[in-house]
């Protein structure tokens, strides 16, 4: 059975159990927790030497990291339904919305980015919190100028399809909701998100739905 490594909390896990769920594959978690240093044990850092989650094990045994490569590799294995348009302007454009996400906002807000900034430069829990609350809010204008430039977005973030955009935004949006980021300036992008969460391989993906969650 393919085995997904996850952490409830980790939102670059919670894009892997959406495709997986939306795409109607089998799969199992295992559970690491990022809280205990589960992925920087040293029988984790063997699977993944990347030592983050997550972590995708085929049933025999080929084993892949990165979320973005991730689900590109699971849309091109198993096409249906896709993940990605079919026009190459098209993809152009979801995959930029994915990688405002993937690229600028969340690895600037990534646990081990707010760890060293507490340890290393002694921020306060106050001033950490302001450095998430900007990148999101710089990742997040650029999401909304984003939608509104291509002017595509419909029920999603391409028209009525789902893609790979909405499964990176669906995550961000709800942790700048648990870091209490006002989201007003971005209309567009959280109804988008909000419509894409009420799907049932969105909602079986939530955080709190998973086997994990404390
Ligand atoms: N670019 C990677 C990022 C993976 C990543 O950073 N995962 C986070 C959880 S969302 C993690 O493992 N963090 C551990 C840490 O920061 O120490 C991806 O898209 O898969």
């Amino acid at each position: 059975m393919r085995r997904l490594y996850t952490f409830f909390r980790s939102s670059t896990s919670y894009r892997l159990r959406i495709a997986l769920n939306y795409k109607g594959l089998e799969w199992e978690p295992h559970y690491v927790s990022l809280p205990r240093m589960e992925h920087r044990t040293a029988e984790y850092m063997q699977l993944n030497p990347q030592g983050l989650v997550p972590a995708l094990v085929e049933d025999d045994g080929a084993v892949f990291a990165q979320s973005l490569a991730l689900i590109e590799y699971l849309d091109e294995t198993y096409p249906e339904p896709p993940l990605l348009p079919g026009g190459a302007r098209d993809r152009a454009y979801v995959r930029a919305l994915a990688q405002i996400v993937g690229c600028d906002i969340h690895p600037l807000n990534n646990t081990r980015v707010l760890k060293y900034l507490a340890s290393r430069w002694e921020l306060t829990e106050d001033e950490v919190n302001e450095w998430y609350r900007h990148w999101i809010a710089e990742g997040m204008r650029s999401f909304e100028a984003t939608l509104n430039q291509h002017k595509q977005f419909g029920k999603f973030c391409l028209r009525d399809q789902v893609t790979l955009a909405d499964i990176c935004l669906v995550p961000q949006i709800a942790n700048a909701r648990r870091f209490k980021c006002p989201l007003q300036d971005y209309p567009h992008s959280v109804a988008v998100a909000d419509a894409a969460a009420e799907l049932p391989a969105f909602k079986a993906a939530l955080p709190s739905e998973q086997g994990d969650a404390v």
